[in-house]
């Protein structure tokens, strides 16, 4: 298969560019960079040594004899670059990462949660537009999120992959019908992704274009088996206040003798993935296409669900780590249930990396190995969901550093 794997240098991308390159298919990255740019405007890094993409891809070439291409272009802005590429690649199938993807940076300021907004959905929407432009018929792989879900809004009831029935009752009567599980976002970030879903229905109603739309939970761990055949090739890990997600942060903060921050209570309830499981669940996902004409396909890309303080728990007792409970600086529900559907994929053969398999890999191989790499300065949040509570001075997080201030 041809593959073109846009957002290809990040922490999904990359492992995932390699897994299908590995796995014999045509593979060729689009990247802007932009990921690692925020991390110079952050004053943040990788706290594994991530090698450059032209050293990454030399590298895969050396080791395996496999090319992968790059091409440098910005999908939000420069759309005539895309639509020629699409026109003279001619991909089979596309795989979209290319978003700004960290809920705290998109909450950051007037300037992140434009930027977010205007990334977001100037790149979903150039790819749709460009699919249609140059009539090529590739399948599009979105990652979306457990987030355009919402959080505590079902209950305790199952969240279904992507669709609900709903009875519609009006003054004529009933009227059945399925539509897309109402979107209930968290975040500016969060929110691009519930309307790129909207863009993904009006593009395959009107134009027959076959979307299948991955609702992942947070990714943790850092290696899969390509990653790791040599220290060029290792993976990004994240780990400050606004792109480390709450495990990997956990799984840092155990190793420099930090306290694991918890927001709030901990009652919060989310679902994860090991990376190994999403470049699979990917693989599975390119392989099992929607039929030309239908609505997008949606399957919830997750594995467990766990509670932040139990995690907590669980990291403190592997490692002896204290825990810290922080004042949050977003605004989400405090305690939530979480149950998922995530059948589809063990239907199609995914056999998932558990919590308890794979964390003291991380503690040891990554985290422990990483460690001086650490800067404390950038652990604690510096990004608040509403800026009139840090001013009334409600909970008492770190002043944002010089780096970090917008
Ligand atoms: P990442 O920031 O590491 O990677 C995104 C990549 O896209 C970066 O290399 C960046 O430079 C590139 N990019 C962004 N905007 C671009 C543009 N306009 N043109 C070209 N390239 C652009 O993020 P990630 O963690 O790899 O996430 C990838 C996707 O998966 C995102 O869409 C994210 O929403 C989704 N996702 C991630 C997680 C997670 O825990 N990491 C969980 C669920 C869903
Ligand atoms: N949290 C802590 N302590 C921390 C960091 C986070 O308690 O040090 C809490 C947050 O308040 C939140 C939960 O942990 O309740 C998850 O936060 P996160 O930063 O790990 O994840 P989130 O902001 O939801 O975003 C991440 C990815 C995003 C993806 C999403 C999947 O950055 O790209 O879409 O996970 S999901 O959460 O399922 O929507």
């Amino acid at each position: 298969m041809k593959i073109l794997v846009l957002g290809g240098d990040g922490f999904c991308g990359w492992p995932t560019a390699l897994h299908l390159s590995a796995a014999g298919h045509n593979v060729a990255i689009v990247d802007n960079l932009s990921r690692r740019k925020i991390d110079w405007e952050l004053g943040t890094s990788s706290l594994t040594p991530m090698a450059a993409l032209p050293d990454r891809l030399s590298a895969w070439k050396s080791l395996t004899g496999r090319t992968i291409a790059f091409e440098l272009i910005d999908i939000a802005q420069e759309y005539a670059r895309l639509l020629a590429l699409i026109e003279d690649y001619q991909p089979d199938t596309i795989i979209h990462f290319a978003e700004q993807r960290a809920a705290p940076y998109s909450m950051k300021s007037a300037d992140t949660k434009r930027y977010t907004v205007n990334n977001n959905t100037n790149a979903t929407h150039n790819i749709l537009c460009s699919l249609v432009d140059s009539g090529v018929d590739a399948h599009l792989v979105h990652l979306g999120t457990m987030g355009v879900y919402g959080y505590g809004w079902s209950g305790s009831m199952t969240v279904p992959e992507g669709y609900i029935e709903v009875k519609f009752v009006g003054k004529e009567g009933e009227l059945k019908r399925e539509i897309l599980h109402p979107a209930n976002p968290g975040s500016v970030y969060h929110m691009t992704k519930t309307l790129d879903q909207l863009m993904f229905a009006f593009y395959a109603k009107n134009d027959g274009i076959r979307v299948t739309d991955l609702h992942q939970g947070i990714v943790w761990g850092t290696q899969t088996p390509e990653t790791e055949i040599d220290e060029l090739l290792i993976n990004r890990f994240d780990y400050d206040g606004d792109y480390g997600t709450v495990l990997n942060r956990f799984l840092m903060q155990a190793a420099i003798g930090h306290p694991l921050t918890v927001y709030g209570s901990g009652g919060q309830t989310r679902a994860f993935i090991h990376i190994r499981d999403t470049v699979r669940c990917i693989e599975l996902a390119i392989l099992n296409p929607p039929a030309p004409g239908a609505k997008p396909t949606i399957f919830n890309q997750v594995t467990e669900t766990y509670r932040l303080r139990d995690l907590a728990a669980l990291v403190s007792g592997l490692t002896g780590a204290k825990i810290d409970h922080l004042e949050n600086p977003r605004v989400e529900a405090d305690e939530n249930e979480l149950v998922v559907d995530n059948s589809k994929f063990l239907a199609l053969g995914l056999n998932a990396t558990t919590l308890s398999q794979g964390l003291l890999t991380e503690v040891h191989d990554i985290a422990g190995k990483y460690v001086a790499r650490v800067d404390r300065s950038t652990i604690l949040p510096t990004s608040r969901w509403r800026q009139e509570r840090a001013e009334a001075g409600e909970f008492p997080l770190a002043k944002p550093t010089a780096k970090t201030a917008s």
